[in-house]
């Protein structure tokens, strides 16, 4: 490989110098004014990653999720569709911040030696990227440097994030045992139909399903879907709203997936009539939101925390059913964020166990590979069920005794098909959440009903330098500032069935504060005190 190309590449795409880039939960995210030169170096590490896995394809996704539309971001996407391995996340860091063009080979060559790759073989690297205008700036980058690279790519263009997940999958287990699935968008489009389909066996879904796309991708996508099903075989009648994608400035803005959760109301624009049953994507469509308008008691939120409890006791039923008491461990994976009430339904009503990792779904997605099934979901309604595969050919191959089993058998066998197995993804969580729905009989009340969430309040608070905060314990501690948890375990003690932490966004320049307590006031003025320790201690 050629250094003086690349070197004649990255001058034209160079880093905005002064500032300190971090590979965080969600690979680099800032102003997409910042992100050319990132990019850039991005695809360098893309080419090396690949080629240091014997040239499987590596994906690059270009989104800036639920963020305003003037951010963007860049991560990438591991073989078999899951997040990027950590320790590379350390090279990409490195890699990025290099001063000069020439630091910045002599570092790319340095990694391929200590890492033993050989620059000489083949190397594969797919992208995809969500409406943001700024999309085809990076995309541009992200080509320069696998040309310079001599890198194989194939620009995928626009998708939602776990589509380029699912992509990823596909073209590396492609003629395996474990092929994921056809090659292409309507590949992924299929798939997801077909198993929604073996999955109602014969049930029809009731009732409309209103989807707010937040007017990012989950949009037209959705749109692409819909026209490939067949409404009056499964029942689902969707309706999409906020799905203009055509101006940029109000994705995210007033609805999606984050907007509900945050602010803990539907969106304002289209309003949800009272009885309609509504959810919200955000704006890469990873994350899903439930929610209705109960007549008697107004809003009512279904999170990620009640999709895991839904999916959880749905799949730990017919696994009973099934016959497959005992032979498969099931459990849940929860971050901090997660209402207390639902751990506590979880452990002591579906008597499964809950493990909590810190937030974003690499740790959740790792923690849920130590199951036969592990549902994970954050609050926020980014998550998904894994299957292992001993979980997955158990289904096939278990011979059943009964109709009931067999009927059980058949539903997990393409919940496993249905269920994204790469990522979080909030139309395969919809086709999931609507046939459980369908096969309990429930309406959004029933759903609401099985336990009571303990009042919430999640602030976003501005600090002078958001590094100052570290934490420990899953991040429920802060290590650092020194002395800040022992000021907010002072205040959360003043209240009943409290708890709160803070910790510093992976995704944006702020903290985040989360309180619950007995009370909805009582959560609220918690929050509050604990954002105003947290705003003390944050270095203005
Ligand atoms: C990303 C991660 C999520 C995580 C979120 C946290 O979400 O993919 O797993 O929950 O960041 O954001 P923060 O660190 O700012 O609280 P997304 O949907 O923005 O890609």
């Amino acid at each position: 490989m050629d250094k003086e190309t690349i070197i004649a590449a990255s001058k034209k795409h160079d880093i905005v110098p002064g500032r300190v880039y971090k590979y965080g939960t969600a690979g680099f995210r800032m102003k997409a004014d910042l992100l050319e030169g990132v990019t850039f170096r991005v695809g360098l590490l893309a080419a090396l990653r690949s080629r240091k896995l014997n040239g499987q394809a590596i994906g690059v996704m270009i989104t800036a999720s639920h963020n305003p539309a003037v951010d963007n971001g860049v991560k990438i996407v591991d073989p078999q569709g899951d997040m990027l391995e950590q320790e590379w996340e350390t090279y990409a860091t490195n890699l990025v911040n290099a001063p000069t063009h020439e630091d910045l080979v002599d570092y790319f060559h340095k990694l391929a030696d200590a890492l033993k790759i050989d620059l000489a073989s083949p190397g594969k690297v797919i992208a995809g990227r969500d409406t943001r205008p700024s999309g085809s700036t990076l995309i541009a980058a992200l080509a320069h440097s696998l040309a310079a690279t001599s890198t194989t790519y194939v620009d995928y263009k626009i998708l939602t994030t776990p589509q380029l997940h699912y992509l990823t999958r596909c073209i590396n287990t492609a003629g395996t045992p474990g092929a994921y699935g056809e090659v292409s968008e309507s590949g992924y489009y299929d798939k997801l139909l077909q198993a929604f389909s073996r999955a109602l066996r014969g049930r029809k879904i009731s009732g409309g399903l209103t989807v707010d796309c937040a007017n990012g991708v989950g949009g037209p996508k959705l749109n692409e879907l819909l026209k490939r099903h067949d409404s009056v075989k499964t029942g689902l009648k969707v309706k999409v709203v906020n799905d203009d994608v055509l101006r940029p400035e109000i994705l995210n803005l007033d609805c999606g997936a984050d907007f509900v959760k945050t602010r803990q109301r539907a969106p304002p624009n289209p309003k949800p009539a009272p009885g309609d049953r509504w959810c919200s994507l955000d704006g890469d469509a990873d994350r899903l939101i439930y929610y209705w308008i109960d007549p008697e008691t107004g809003f009512f939120m279904l999170d990620g925390d009640r999709i895991a409890t839904l999916a959880a006791s749905f799949i730990a039923d017919l696994a009973r059913s099934a016959g497959l008491n005992g032979q498969l461990r099931i459990g849940v994976i929860q971050t901090a964020y997660a209402n207390g009430a639902s751990t506590k339904y979880i452990e002591q009503h579906l008597q499964l166990p809950v493990v909590c990792t810190p937030t974003g779904v690499k740790h959740l997605h790792h923690a849920a590979c130590s199951f036969d099934i592990g549902v994970y979901f954050e609050a926020n309604g980014h998550g998904t069920v894994l299957f292992s595969a001993t979980a997955i050919q158990t289904f096939r191959t278990k011979e059943p005794q009964s109709p009931a089993q067999k009927d059980a058998l058949d539903i997990l066998s393409a919940l496993a098909d249905l269920i994204n197995q790469t990522v979080g993804d909030a139309i395969s969580d919809m086709l999931m959440v609507e046939v459980i729905l369908a096969h309990k009989g429930w309406t959004m009340k029933d759903w609401a009903l099985t336990y009571q969430d303990l009042p919430n309040r999640l602030v976003r608070v501005e600090v002078g330098n958001k590094d100052l905060f570290q934490t420990t314990d899953a991040e429920r501690k802060l290590s650092h500032p020194v002395g800040c948890q022992d000021e907010i375990d002072k205040e959360v003690k003043k209240y009943t069935n409290a708890r709160s932490f803070a910790r510093a966004s992976g995704t944006e320049n702020a903290c985040r504060v989360y309180a619950e307590a007995a009370t909805r006031s009582e959560a609220d003025e918690l929050a509050n005190k604990v954002a105003v320790i947290v705003r003390q201690h944050g270095g203005y």
